[in-house]
């Protein structure tokens, strides 16, 4: 009887790791434009990998077109989960209704699509675009304060992300909203660089030959301004000093250029998005349901010195060099 009782529980245990084991979960990804991207990308399948679950993972290298395929190849290969962030905020309608007629659970994660209001998900998780947007805004003006340049007439130019993508407009919505109560601060022009190095270097670079002064770059992610600090170098001017550029997203490269002297500010934007979609898989398999709302991480600021204001609710933020250990990605 013990014996027997043995090989039952052996058995069940066996059962229960299988059924755990075979979860697949199909990830249709954006592409890889940006260090955020990357680290998103990694994050994701290294921690499906690490619960033994199947990840099929798709690059649609940046194609809406691509991601609509790969949604109904998730579809037709009977996945249990599907982890969404959409290129554009528009045209999901159809393929989304899809995936809920197949009755997959849906995460969103990253960029939400505009359709979300009428279709079915069990989550959502990702950056507030509009605040991270008015976060560069007011971390700008407050810093033209504290070095004394607070009512200055200032150029600004603004490099803004892939054109139709949630992150992009959003960030541009928060960016003018703040801005608008600022008029010394003028935006000159506002181009989009894809999200890119290489495009923000080539927006950058068409501006200091058309453009008469600029003193402050917003660019709507890092590898974007790093790109635009390649162009301020290349034309003989120096980045930090004589225009000031700011970024988005923290990434460890924007550290590395703050401790250098070039980026002068990043609004954190976090790409780390596991540690909220792992723990929700594991509920919803234990018949757990969730409600509609959009979930977004706590995120900060990191700049040369620190102290700076950069939220209306008074958020200060934070000397990089002190933080740039600890930053993974
Ligand atoms: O800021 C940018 C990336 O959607 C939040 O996309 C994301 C943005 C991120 O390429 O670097």
């Amino acid at each position: 009887m013990k014996k027997l009782f043995a090989i039952m529980l052996a058995a069940m245990l066996v059962l229960s790791a299988g059924s755990a084991m075979a979860i697949t979960v199909g990830f249709t990804q954006i592409g890889q434009e940006s260090d955020w991207r990357t680290a998103n990308t990694d994050d994701m399948i290294k921690a499906v990998d690490a619960e033994g679950w199947t990840m099929l993972y798709d690059d649609a290298q940046q194609q809406q077109a691509k991601q609509v395929a790969a949604l109904r190849s998730f579809i037709t290969q009977g996945v249990d989960y599907i982890l969404f962030t959409g290129v554009v905020a528009t045209g999901w309608d159809e393929v989304l209704k899809e995936v809920n007629e197949a009755e997959i659970p849906l995460l969103l994660i990253d960029r939400m699509p505009d359709c979300m209001d009428a279709i079915e998900y069990v989550g959502a998780f990702g950056g507030d675009f509009v605040e991270e947007g008015r976060r560069m805004a007011y971390w700008t003006v407050n810093y033209l304060e504290s070095i004394g340049r607070g009512g200055e007439e200032v150029n600004v130019v603004i490099l803004e992300g892939t054109t139709g993508s949630a992150a992009a407009e959003d960030r541009t919505t928060g960016i003018n909203e703040v801005l608008a109560n600022y008029p010394n601060l003028k935006v000159a022009d506002s181009q989009t660089g894809n999200f890119t190095r290489a495009e923000g270097l080539a927006v950058m670079e068409t501006w200091l030959k058309s453009l008469d002064k600029i003193d402050i770059v917003l660019a709507e992610n890092d590898d974007m301004g790093l790109g635009a600090i390649d162009a301020i170098k290349a034309a003989g001017k120096v980045p930090g000093q004589d225009i000031i550029i700011v970024g988005c997203d923290a990434v460890k490269n924007a550290f590395d250029s703050i401790v250098a002297g070039d980026m002068t500010a990043t609004i954190e934007c976090t790409p780390l998005y596991s540690s909220a979609v792992i723990p929700l898989i594991k509920d919803l398999e234990d018949g757990k349901t969730f409600g509609r709302e959009v979930i977004h991480p706590e995120e900060f600021c990191y700049d040369t010195d620190g102290g700076i204001v950069y939220s209306a609710d008074g958020r200060v933020s934070e000397k990089a060099v002190d933080v740039i250990d600890q930053r993974v990605y």
